[in-house]
């Protein structure tokens, strides 16, 4: 029989079939505009769910434009992922100077005190694919694309202010090595294999940023806690023409928060959009995650170097306490993209695209990286024309001579696409040397065509041994544990040596631990190293004798603000839901968001129920709740409470509990004199600011030691 149109198939009136208002019409004509289906002609269609047929069981006919249109167009949907950082998310936001930049940048949106500039951040883990998880061990990207009056500026940072390799060439041979073994594509966004330690190891110029991401730093809590760094160094110049060498920070007014890696691991189960949603989820709670952007200044001195560190290798930090960041702006991303792929997707960032008052240096790396990104992009986004996009148009006026080519959706006016020329008017003339106009600083160059480094670029394990140095004794034990696990997924034991002498150079007792928890004797410290100039302590990088370095460790004395964590509190139909309410209000004080968990969904009185230990997960609870009333709930009694509390004391998270939910602690062997476990007879407000505060420090640490001392 025919089903020609279903009943609820009505045609299209003025409101949409949804129910909802009708959409909004979009300002760019390319987009939906009105509630009519349509062709991409504009014709309207009356039917978008039947092929035309010879006949209800009859062959589809190929007159059918409709059906033809609208399966070539699904076929092309998909573009090609970028070759690294695939996986994103991103928002829109603002950024504002503080104005004390002027002194060194005369770049507009730095320099002008209150100056208001639109942003586009961008997100991603640099070796899954697009649709691999958020919480895997990796280094991250952080890219923001400033709106500029004078252009558009794109700092392409990451969020590890060191970089794998000092020169653009390997980048391939890098990339090769951790993305998935060619044979069998596995394994998917990790570093945990053979051919990437058979690299790293290789070329110890390396170990300073893995030993990064070996840390905290290469699993962070949330993108909005991650720093960012622009990596190299940058040359600004200030409307004076005075010149500095300056290295680019994020810092993350939520503190930086790493999660630990059982955590990870199982948030790339439960939830592998993790940092996406929670990106996602605190814009819309209008908990805006919040960055001031710091600037490291050095002299523009003829070496180039900053007290022994040669700054124009990639693999070198300036610590703090050498040259402190002085902030000279606030970033806050306050409102998610509306369709994914049209700008995050699309969205194409280049660390080219400067403004006047910023400039590049001779770091090998950033040469490379001038060169890749727009030559990728015109392969990814399908021709040259990508600056046409709505995302990645500048909100300057433009006036090039680019013409053509693939996707041209600009109607270009006029002869003037060549220079000199009097057909035009001669316009549009290119501009003298003023504000505004973007000026390459003239820069002698000199030298034999070498390929060769420097030999400052040789020392490859001081830096990463300042780093070990400097974290706190819970964090080294993550650190090594991470480097065991690691190791342990190789198969080959000659990789394994291979990066356990190169531990050794950083620290004996780091190899120590790892080689124990490999089951393999102490390497005799041979580095093993193939890159030409590796080694140990050649030429500089002593760092002026800075041997620690404050900035790294995330163990902090004083709790941060706790601006859009998520506290879990268990509740039942024995609860009070006045409680409940009190304890909203106090943590809503601290834009913290609160999550009751229940047996069931619906509502506790007029509390609303977010969770159930089914839907619940203790990744997803920066602290857990108990209320009173529990004891003899079902939800006291359902195996996942255990395992929800067993997670969140094992992962160091505050976990609070008053009235009888003392009793589920007890009841499940919480140790109630733990660090960071609170307990009272009532929900009082010295429990609550105890939690606050608890929050604020990230983890019980010295419960986590523990933890880690007695081997569980
Ligand atoms: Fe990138 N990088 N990169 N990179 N990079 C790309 O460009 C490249 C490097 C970074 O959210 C690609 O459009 C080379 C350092 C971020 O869209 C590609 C070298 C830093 C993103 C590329 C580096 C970065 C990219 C892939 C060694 C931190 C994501 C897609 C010389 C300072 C941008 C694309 C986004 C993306 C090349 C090293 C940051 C292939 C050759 C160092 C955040 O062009």
């Amino acid at each position: 029989m025919s089903a020609r149109r279903e009943p609820d198939q009505t045609p299209p009136t003025d409101v949409s079939p949804t129910g909802a208002p009708p959409a909004q019409t979009s300002p760019d004509p390319r987009s939906q505009q009105g509630d009519r289906l349509t062709t991409a002609q504009g014709l309207r269609v009356d039917d978008t769910d039947h092929s035309l047929k010879a006949g209800p069981r009859g062959p589809v006919l190929l007159e059918d434009h409709h059906l033809r249109e609208k399966i070539t167009h699904f076929d092309h949907e998909r573009i090609p992922e970028r070759v690294v950082h695939a996986r994103g998310a991103a928002a829109h936001g603002v950024f504002t100077a503080y104005g004390n930049a002027s002194a060194i940048t005369k770049a507009g949106f730095l320099a002008t005190e209150g100056q208001e500039t639109e942003v586009f951040t961008r997100f991603s883990t640099v070796v899954g694919s697009r649709g691999s998880a958020d919480t895997v061990r990796d280094v991250r990207g952080f890219s923001t694309k400033f709106y500029t009056e004078e252009g558009t500026y794109d700092l392409v940072a990451n969020v590890i202010p060191v970089f794998f390799i000092q020169d653009a060439i390997k980048f391939p041979d890098l990339i090769h090595a951790v993305k998935p073994h060619p044979d069998r594509e596995i394994p998917q966004a990790q570093s945990a294999h053979d051919t990437f330690w058979d690299f790293a190891s290789r070329h110890t110029e390396t170990q300073h940023t893995t030993i990064w991401f070996m840390s905290g730093r290469g699993i962070p809590a949330s993108y909005r806690t991650v720093e960012g760094f622009g990596v190299h160094t940058f040359r600004m110049e200030n409307a004076e023409g005075k010149t500095s060498l300056v290295k680019i920070h994020w810092k993350p007014v939520a503190g930086v928060h790493s999660m630990v890696w059982e955590e990870a691991q199982l948030a790339q189960g439960a939830d592998p959009d993790f940092h996406r949603r929670d990106l996602a989820d605190a814009i819309e709670h209008g908990a805006f995650p919040e960055w001031e952007l710091g600037l490291q200044v050095m002299p523009d001195s003829e070496d180039e170097m900053f007290m022994g560190i040669d700054l124009l290798d990639p693999t070198k930090l300036v610590p703090e306490e050498l040259c402190p960041v002085q902030k000279v702006g606030r970033l806050v991303l306050n409102a998610n993209p509306t369709n994914y792929f049209a700008e995050t997707e699309q969205v194409a960032f280049h660390p080219g695209h400067l403004v006047p008052g910023i400039q590049v240096t001779n770091d090998p790396l950033l040469q490379g990286r001038l060169f890749s990104y727009l030559d990728t992009q015109i392969t990814r986004l399908g021709g040259p024309n990508f600056a046409q996009l709505p995302i990645n148009r500048t909100h300057a006026p433009v006036n090039d001579m680019l013409r053509d080519g693939m996707h041209q959706t600009a109607i270009h006016e006029g002869l003037g696409t060549y220079l000199p020329n009097t057909l035009a008017g001669g316009l549009p003339t290119a501009s003298p040397a003023a504000p505004g106009v973007f000026v390459t600083l003239p820069k002698p160059v000199a030298g034999d065509k070498v390929r060769e480094n420097p030999l400052s670029f040789g020392d490859h394990f001081t830096q990463p041994r300042m780093f070990w140095n400097s974290l706190s004794p819970i964090e080294q034990a993550h650190t090594a544990a991470a480097y065991v696990f690691e190791l342990g997924k190789c198969y080959e034991q000659s990789v394994r040596d291979h990066q356990l002498r190169a531990l050794a150079k950083i620290d004996a007792d780091l190899c120590a631990r790892v080689a124990a928890g490999l089951g393999v004797p102490v390497p005799d410290g041979e580095s093993g190293d193939a890159s030409p100039g590796a080694g140990e302590g050649l030429g500089a990088g002593d760092a002026d004798g800075v041997t620690r370095t404050a900035a790294i460790s995330e163990v902090k004395d004083d709790p941060g603000p706790i601006i859009g964590r998520v506290i879990g509190v268990f509740a039942d139909d024995g609860s009070d839901e006045e409680e409940l309410s009190v304890l909203r209000t106090a943590l809503k004080a601290e834009q913290a968001d609160l999550k009751v968990i229940a047996s069931h969904l619906g509502t506790l009185g007029v509390q609303p129920v977010e969770r159930t230990p089914v839907t619940a997960r203790s990744i997803e609870f920066d602290a857990v709740v108990l209320a009173d009333g529990l004891a003899a709930s079902p939800l006291a009694a359902h195996p996942r409470t255990r395992s929800i509390l067993e997670e969140a004391f094992r992962h160091g998270k505050a976990i609070v509990a008053w009235g009888d939910g003392v009793e589920v602690l007890d009841a499940y062997g919480i140790d109630t004199s733990a660090e960071g476990v609170l307990t009272d007879t009532e929900l009082t407000p010295d429990l609550t600011q105890g939690l606050v505060r608890a929050v604020g420090l990230h983890r019980a640490w010295e419960r986590l030691a523990a933890l880690d001392a007695a081997g569980t």
